[in-house]
């Protein structure tokens, strides 16, 4: 039986949700963290020593860190399709999985937070415009790379697309101006053709 532990609208616990459903596997789901608190208990922090989410168990596997469990899920369940046997084309995906959690991932949460989870009122419009303009920087250095193949991943999805495909969504859900960028736009847009992508991302932002 596989556990998630994490509510849905963390964007970690998206990208295992999102693994999940593309693979078709039955699992279950706890809501801990954020409003819903529990990572704090003893019983979590055994799961979970950072009182963070996502956690997965797997029989007697329990895993924490998002990229890890995404890795783990398409590598276990995944085959050929998900999971290539050439370390070179694991690696060209590796790249945008963890460049997306680290690097872009950073302004954006800037601001996500501030348009979804602030009040009007207490936005600090300067620091928004600074981080929207970051992450509008980050994405057209990811634009030739999506006019040259259809997916981070290359030819075919992969886990190079998990981890940005999840902050996309909401990237340009959100009420800024952004830079015109096309072949990221279409990405979007196939990302969005996908039953799993819509089960699972394209949820209301909160
Ligand atoms: N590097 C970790 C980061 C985990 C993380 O920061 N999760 C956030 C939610 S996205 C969290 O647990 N926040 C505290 C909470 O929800 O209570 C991962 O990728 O799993």
């Amino acid at each position: 039986m596989l556990t998630v532990w994490g509510r849905t609208n963390s964007n970690n616990v998206k990208k295992v949700l999102w693994c999940l459903e593309e693979l078709g596997l039955h699992y279950q789901r706890h809501d801990v963290g954020g409003q819903f608190g529990g990572v704090d208990t003893p019983q979590y922090r055994a799961l979970n020593p950072n009182g963070l989410i996502p956690t997965l168990q797997d029989g007697d596997l329990t895993l924490w860190e998002s990229n890890a469990i995404v890795r783990y899920l398409l590598a276990e369940y995944g085959g050929d399709s998900w999971w290539p046997q050439q370390a070179r084309a694991r690696a060209e995906a590796d790249k945008w999985l963890d460049w997306a959690s680290t690097t872009f991932v950073a302004p954006f949460r800037i601001a996500f937070v501030g348009w979804i989870r602030t009040a009007p009122e207490q936005r600090d419009e300067a620091l928004l415009a600074t981080a929207a303009a970051e992450a509008a920087a980050l994405l057209a250095r990811v634009e030739p790379v999506l006019a040259a193949q259809p997916y981070l991943s290359g030819e075919r999805i992969g886990h190079g697309d998990i981890a940005l495909g999840t902050l996309i969504y909401p990237w340009l859900q959100l009420p800024i101006e952004r830079p015109s960028l096309p072949a990221l736009e279409d990405w979007a847009a196939r990302l969005a053709q996908r039953p799993a992508y819509q089960r699972s991302i394209m949820t209301v932002l909160s």
